[in-house]
């Protein structure tokens, strides 16, 4: 359980730039036995929407919110040697962005969800091209591939991305998330069959959990 002042003493050190504070944050949770979701979801993600929205309204500039971003990725990098990870599992997850669209942090944190748990993880990051995502798949064969998609503007790649992989592949499963979920008001989604997308932590945990895999 994350504390309040601990939440607010980690977003004032992102935006005061202070990675060294944001660490030590970090390492005292997860030293103290808060699960690694638990920072992710109420400490990191929480603290990078509040920077989006104080960007958003000029509380503070691109500079900072850089800086924030750029802590934020560290800290998910690093996370996965203060947990102890489960041993392999025999199944594999391809996880990946759309081209044009950098926001790939939250990815991070689902792969490494997954990497906890022994899947084999190939994490592409975001502005990934399409044709190279497709290779992989083809090559590597993995249980299921991750998609992540934020801004709304990106909306036709992701389609398009999803179109590909399932007319290539048929029997490939997909999960796909991040904010631009919702603006498909139009659920475009439910029509692929072998796609679930959810961006909710107990969906993505049976993922992990399903020996079906
Ligand atoms: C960090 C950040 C950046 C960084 C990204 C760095 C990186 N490596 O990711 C940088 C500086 C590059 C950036 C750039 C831009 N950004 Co920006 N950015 C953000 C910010 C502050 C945080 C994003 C983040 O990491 N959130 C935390 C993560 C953990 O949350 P998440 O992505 O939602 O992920 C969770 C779920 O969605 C889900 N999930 C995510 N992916 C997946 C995948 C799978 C498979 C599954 C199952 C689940 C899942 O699980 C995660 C964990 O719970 C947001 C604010 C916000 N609201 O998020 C703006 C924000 C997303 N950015 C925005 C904008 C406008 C931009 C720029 C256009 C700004 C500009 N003018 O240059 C550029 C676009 C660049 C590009 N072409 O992509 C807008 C988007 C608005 C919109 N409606 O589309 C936002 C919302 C800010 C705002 N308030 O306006 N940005």
């Amino acid at each position: 359980m994350i504390k309040e002042s601990q939440y607010l003493d980690f977003l004032n050190s992102l935006v005061l730039g202070d990675k060294h504070r944001c660490r030590e944050i970090f390492v005292s949770l997860a030293n103290e036995g808060c699960e690694l979701e638990d920072i992710y979801i109420n400490l990191i993600q929480r603290a990078l929407y509040k920077i989006g929205r104080m960007w958003e309204n000029g509380e503070i500039s691109i500079a900072e919110e850089h800086i924030a971003s750029n802590i934020s990725e560290y800290l998910v990098d690093i996370s996965l040697s203060y947990f102890e990870t489960a041993p392999p599992c025999g199944r594999s997850i391809i996880i990946t962005g759309i081209d044009k669209d950098f926001h790939d942090i939250g990815a991070r944190m689902v792969t490494n969800l997954f990497e906890l748990h022994g899947w084999s993880t190939r994490f592409l990051g975001g502005n990934t091209p399409k044709k190279d995502v497709l290779n992989m798949i083809k090559h590597l064969k993995p249980n299921l591939v991750g998609i992540t998609y934020c801004m709304y503007i990106n909306f036709l790649r992701f389609i398009e991305m999803l179109d590909e992989i399932t007319s290539l592949f048929p029997d490939q499963k997909i999960i796909v998330g991040g904010q631009g979920l919702s603006y498909d008001e139009n659920n475009s989604l439910a029509k692929y069959e072998n796609v679930t997308a959810t961006n909710s932590i107990e969906e993505i945990k049976k993922f992990i959990l399903d020996t079906g895999y």
